[in-house]
This record gives C-alpha cells, structure tokens and sequence, in this order.
C-alpha cells in the first residue's frame, strides 16, 4: 500500500510538471517589482510572461547602422546569459518571437526617451533616436541578468508589461583622474562598460595635473616624454596617444557615453612646467613631482608663448574629441593673482570659442568674463555654497560632500581622503540636486558628475572599490526625478544589485549599510 501511494505521488508530479512545461514559468519579479536602477518612469506590469525560449530573433527596424550594431552586441548578450543563438531577422513586418529596435521619432521631445514593451512572444524596443533605443536595451539587460542571478531555476521566464521612460537630467556623468594615477585603455573600456549598464552618459577625464601629463599632443612631444613619466608615489605614469584617445572615444560613442577632455589651467601643471622650461617665468624647468599637495604651481600669464601652448594643445585635443565640451579646469590656481587669472581666462576661452567648443570649468572660473555658454561644475563644500553663482550659465553639480567618490565611505575605507567628510552609499543618494545649492534656480542645473581623484587610487580594483555602489546612487539621481526616489526603496533595489557586480568580477564595497540579496 505504501509503495502504491508513492507511485500516485509521482504520477501526479510527473503529470504537474508535464502541465507546467506547456507554459513559462513564473518570472521571479513582476514587471513593477523588479530591482531597476535608475527606476524607470513608468512601469506598466501586464499578466503576460515571457519564456526566453519563446525570442528565436533579433531585427531592426530601419538600417540605422547604430541599430545594427546594437542588435550585434545584444546578439552576444543573449547567447553568453541564455546559452540561445538569436537569428538576424530582415522581416520588417512581423514582431513574432523577436526582439525589435526601431526609432519612433514622434513619440517624446526628448532624444533618450524610450519604450520597452515584453509580450508573451515578443520584445519591442522603441526609442526616440538610436541613443533612445540603446537606454532601453540596457533595462532589458537587467531585467534578464537579474532575473537570471536571483531565480531558483536556472531557466528564465521574464514578466510582461510596458515601461515607458526617460532621463531627468541631460548630462549624467561620471570623472575619472587619469593624472594622479595613470589607467591603461583597457581599464578605462572596462570603466565604461560599468557606466552603461546605469545610463551615465558622460565621461570626463582630467587628462593633466602636477603629476602628470597623459595625452599625446604631437606639436609639443616633450608634453608626454618628460611630464607622462611618473605619477604619484614615484610610478613610471604613462599616457594615451593620440590614437588611443580617438579608440576611447569611439569605445564610448558605441555605448553613447560622451567623452569630456580637461587640460587643468593655469594651475594644477607642474608636469607641463617640467616639460618646457619657456613655460616658467624665470625660463627654467620645474623638477617632476610626486606629492599630493595642490596649488603651487602656475603657468606665466604674461608670456605669449603660454598662449602658442595652449592653443596647440586645446586644437589638437579639439580635432580628436566630438564631444560639445572643453574643460579648462580652473580650480585651485593657489598661487596665480586673480587679476592675472582672469586675463589669463579671457584669452583661454577665446582660444576654446576658436576651436568650436563650449568651455567648461570649475567654479572658481566665476571671477573671469564667462560666456553664458560656459558649463561651469560646481564642486565646493556644503558650506560654500553660498558663493554666488551666476545666473546665465548652465551648472553641473559635483559637491565634494556628497559627489567625490575618493571620500572615503567611513573611517575604516583605507584607500581615499577625508577633506570633505565621510560619504556612505546612504549619504551619496539622499540628496536633491535641486535643493542643494539655496539660491540656484534649478533650470540652471544640467545635471551631476560624480569625480575620481586618483591621488590614492592605483589600479582597477581601486577604482570600482571607491566608484560601486555609490556611483549607482549617482546614476539614479540624475535619471529620476527627486519626487520618485526614497532611499529605502532604492537600498532594496541595490541590494539585487551586488550578485550583477560579483558576476561582473567588480569589487565593490558591499557596505552594511544595504541587506545584500
Ligand atoms: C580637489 S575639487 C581638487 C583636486 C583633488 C581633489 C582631491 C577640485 C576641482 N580639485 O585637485 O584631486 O580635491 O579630493
């Protein structure tokens, strides 16, 4: 008898799981529940639910050669995370079993706006330009690794539903210091391929400082025979070529990142002063340094070759970067008169205008005679935001105190300063841009940088350590409206989020601050 009921037992499994397999089975999150960062606008869950199985294609609407290579790199994506070979469709008419891009140039004012519709035999991406398309790919990407990382079962069903969604602000980046330290091409493709998967969409890179000069500029060789050579603590540096910068460029193009080059003036350039001894007031070249103290140097503002130098170098970095921005740095210059500063200023900016770039800098620019075009990043401590700011210029906030991501997160972070206080995950997140600054009008704000100094920073490693998961904070911040966020419901968001990491071999700081899952 008992060997009879076990055998109903089986048979009734058995004939359960033959039921079951007919449909999906049921996806680990619903649409509206799943651990999306940034939280997309609108998220619509239908009742449908969608077998990975059940997408045999992938096809473009329109040859747009961005779409295309999209669709290749989501090809690869799909085979490495569902072991299933999508086909390349031509079929413009039938969305049956494929996953559909297409621009729809009708449906928003905004360029990276986008819908993403999952059906039981169907995804549609829909953007409103290519850049559109690419931001919805990335939430469908994290639909299918975090649904594949937290289910028990290691097939994938996916919820249905509709989200339609876009961006708060314009600029959303990220600043890697690639002066202090020196990162090779490959680190920086792998930087980039991070700040993807979260929609930032800038990269800025501070290309020059006291210790270091890291691009080639073929009109002045010494640049990075002499100032490329070393970094802090005595390292041998290095720099990018020419040729390197233009492959960063495009590396990040293809992932709709924009790259931002700084060359920091007057100040902040010892390592071009040891270069060019003509560049010294007294004609003699500075010695290479390694320390991190700042504000001591400068470059001599009455001389006409400072202007011949940075003319060169502004066109031949101009000529290279597609981007809209130069950013002239501008901060710090300690031990430049602010008379001089500024008249310094006035001739760099005609000179950036010359070559048909917007200005960008740091805040202390606001002494000199900006344009209203200029960009100007906003980077003080809490308590100088007092400072006046003015009233035609666009700002791009990178406060210290909540931004820097070589603050250290408590007092036992190893790597990393202090100057602007500790910045835990929690801090990092719950700010608002548009209430930060008292007296800022918030049309003036484009968006939030969030900068790595790399003072104590040597290798990839430390990057991620000190960028994740602050910079997630970051991303959200500048992709979702204030009046959507809460920090306990972004926390459990996040805590989904380390398994992507661990699976990415990204070392992150996992802080107890979040319930990792
Ligand atoms: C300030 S903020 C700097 C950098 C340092 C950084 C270290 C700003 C525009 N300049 O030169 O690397 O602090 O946190």
């Amino acid at each position: 008898m008992r060997h009879f009921q076990k055998k109903i037992f089986f048979i009734a499994v058995f004939m359960l799981m033959m039921i079951s397999g007919c449909n999906p089975p049921q996806p680990v999150f619903s649409l509206d529940e799943m651990p999306f960062i940034p939280l997309p606008l609108s998220l619509a869950p239908s009742h449908e639910v969608i077998s990975v199985d059940a997408i045999q294609s992938i096809r473009t609407v329109g040859a747009d050669e961005q779409l295309l290579l999209m669709a290749q790199n989501f090809k690869i994506f799909w085979k490495k995370h569902t072991e299933k070979e999508l086909i390349f469709s031509d079929n413009t008419t039938d969305n049956d079993h494929a996953v559909t891009l297409k621009i729809v140039n009708d449906f928003s004012t905004q360029h990276e706006a986008y819908k993403l519709k999952i059906a039981s035999d169907e995804i549609l991406v829909e953007g409103k330009t290519a850049e559109g398309v690419f931001r919805g790919l990335k939430t469908l990407e994290q639909l299918v690794v975090i649904s594949k990382l937290h289910g028990k079962i290691n097939f994938l069903s996916l919820p249905g539903g509709e989200i339609t969604d876009q961006p708060t602000y314009a600029y959303r980046g990220a600043m890697l210091d690639v002066a202090r330290h020196f990162f090779s091409v490959a680190d920086v493709k792998r930087y980039i391929d991070l700040l993807s998967i979260y929609k930032i969409n800038f990269l800025h890179f501070h290309l020059s400082d006291d210790q270091g000069w890291r691009i080639e500029i073929k009109s002045l060789p010494k640049l990075t025979e002499i100032g490329g050579q070393t970094e802090v603590g005595g390292g041998n540096g290095g720099f990018y070529t020419q040729e390197d910068f233009k492959e960063l460029v495009k590396y990040a193009a293809d992932r709709f990142i924009t790259i931002v080059p700084e060359i920091d003036l007057p100040g902040h350039t010892n390592a071009a002063l040891a270069s060019y001894a003509e560049l010294n007031c007294d004609g003699k070249a500075k010695a290479l340094y390694t320390g991190i103290k700042v504000g001591f140097s400068s470059l001599c503002i009455d001389k006409e070759v400072t202007y011949d130098f940075v003319d060169n170098v502004i066109r031949e970095i101009s000529e290279i970067s597609p981007g809209p921005y130069f950013h002239i740095g501008g901060d710090e210059s300690l031990v430049t008169p602010e008379e001089d500063y500024n008249r310094f200023m006035d001739r760099t900016l005609a000179i950036v205008k010359k070559h048909n770039k917007i200005p960008m800098g740091w805040y202390e620019l606001i002494t000199a005679d900006i344009p209203d075009e200029t960009l100007l990043q906003y980077w003080a401590k809490t308590e100088d935001f007092s400072k006046v700011i003015p009233k035609n210029t666009k700002i791009l906030i990178s406060a210290a105190s909540y931004n820097y991501l070589d603050m250290k997160y408590d007092s036992i972070t190893t790597l990393g300063l202090f100057w602007a206080g500790y910045l835990p995950v929690k801090k990092a997140y719950d700010w608002d841009p548009k209430t930060l600054i008292p007296d800022l009008d918030s049309k003036q704000i484009i968006g939030l940088e969030a900068p790595l100094w790399s003072e104590t920073i040597e290798d990839f490693d430390d990057i991620t350590y000190m960028a994740f998961p602050r910079i997630i904070g970051h991303a959200e911040i500048g992709w979702t409206d204030s009046s959507h966020r809460k920090w306990e419901d972004y926390a459990n968001r996040l805590s989904f989020h380390g398994r992507l990491l661990e699976a990415l071999k990204v070392k992150f700081y996992s802080t107890n601050e979040i319930n990792w899952k």
